[in-house]
């Protein structure tokens, strides 16, 4: 069907062939569509993911918590491979009813308590570990807003540009003007900050920098869409400066590397349990059979 002669019917169905990617994994209802229990390690938290931008802001915080000495924040990160539906088994809907990745289980304390939601994941945890959150009011404040502006202005850079400029099964000009003009005017905030300040929030690293840096400073680096020609991002000078700083540390290059089953061989780490998998590549054992 061209994009130009489509009229909204009266009630909207559910058209299963609208084609796409991920057309085979979008649904108009939630909930489990599979029993499966989720696996469970030895550490006390569990986090299930996929090394997507979202996902990436949580194996960050934890390798930054695990960099700073805080023991307590080791942990097991099992795979949820989103491609296959695995985010719709019965045990990862009682993590997340949302059915999205990253997800955690502390079981830490004597209830097992569920996270859901990267920006609610990364301030439970620096709220538990009493780090990368400042606590004088402002700077919290300060933090805070970026935190959750990223949570809103991300699904314009994800479900709006990326989408119909990379995924959508036709190119709407339509649809890609409106996000890419977007994108732009929140690079162009992001710059502005970033001319001003060394961190995003000021002179802290915080969790509003793992929250944001995952999408914007790899739209930056050309890592999302091959779209890095088309929206100049060369010209967002002080987003690339922050960019290439956060990229920088040793705990943002390990925690990329964390549930991640695409780009370069050595760069995937599919399931995390302990520090020395960084050298030892999980899937590396599991091939050789130990
Ligand atoms: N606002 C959520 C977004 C999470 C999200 O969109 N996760 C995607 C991967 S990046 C997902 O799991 N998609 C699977 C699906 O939509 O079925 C967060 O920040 O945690």
């Amino acid at each position: 069907m061209s994009t130009d002669d489509y009229l909204p019917p009266k009630v909207w169905t559910w058209d299963k062939e609208s084609g796409g990617r991920f057309a085979n994994i979008n649904r108009p209802i939630s909930g489990a569509t599979h029993d499966k229990e989720l696996p469970v390690g030895a550490h006390p938290l569990q986090l299930y993911s996929l090394a997507t931008p979202n996902g990436v802001k949580v194996t960050v915080m934890l390798e930054e918590l695990l960099a700073l000495g805080h023991s307590g924040a080791e942990y097991d990160a099992w795979l949820i491979r989103i491609g296959d539906g695995e985010q719709f088994g019965s045990g990862f809907v009682g993590v997340n009813p949302n059915s999205k990745i990253p997800a955690l289980l502390d079981r830490s304390g004597p209830k097992p308590i569920r996270v859901f939601e990267s920006g609610a994941i990364l301030q439970y945890l620096a709220e538990k570990f009493g780090a990368f959150l400042p606590t004088e009011a402002s700077a919290r404040a300060e933090c805070l807003s970026w935190l959750f502006w990223q949570m809103g202005s991300a699904p314009y850079l994800g479900g709006g540009f990326g989408h119909f400029y990379a995924y959508a099964p036709s190119k709407i000009e339509y649809a890609i003007n409106r996000f890419a003009m977007e994108v732009k005017r929140q690079l162009d905030v992001l710059d502005k900050q970033l001319a001003a300040n060394e961190y995003i929030a000021g002179s802290e690293y915080t969790i509003a920098d793992m929250a944001i840096w995952p999408w914007y400073g790899g739209l930056v680096k050309g890592w999302l869409y091959e779209s890095a020609e088309f929206l100049s991002v060369q010209e967002y000078q002080h987003v690339q400066r922050w960019a290439n700083l956060i990229g920088e540390r040793p705990a943002v290059k390990r925690g990329r590397k964390v549930n991640r089953v695409f780009g370069e061989l050595s760069d995937q780490l599919h399931e995390r349990h302990d520090a020395a998998d960084f050298e030892t590549r999980t899937q590396d054992k599991l091939a050789a059979g130990k």
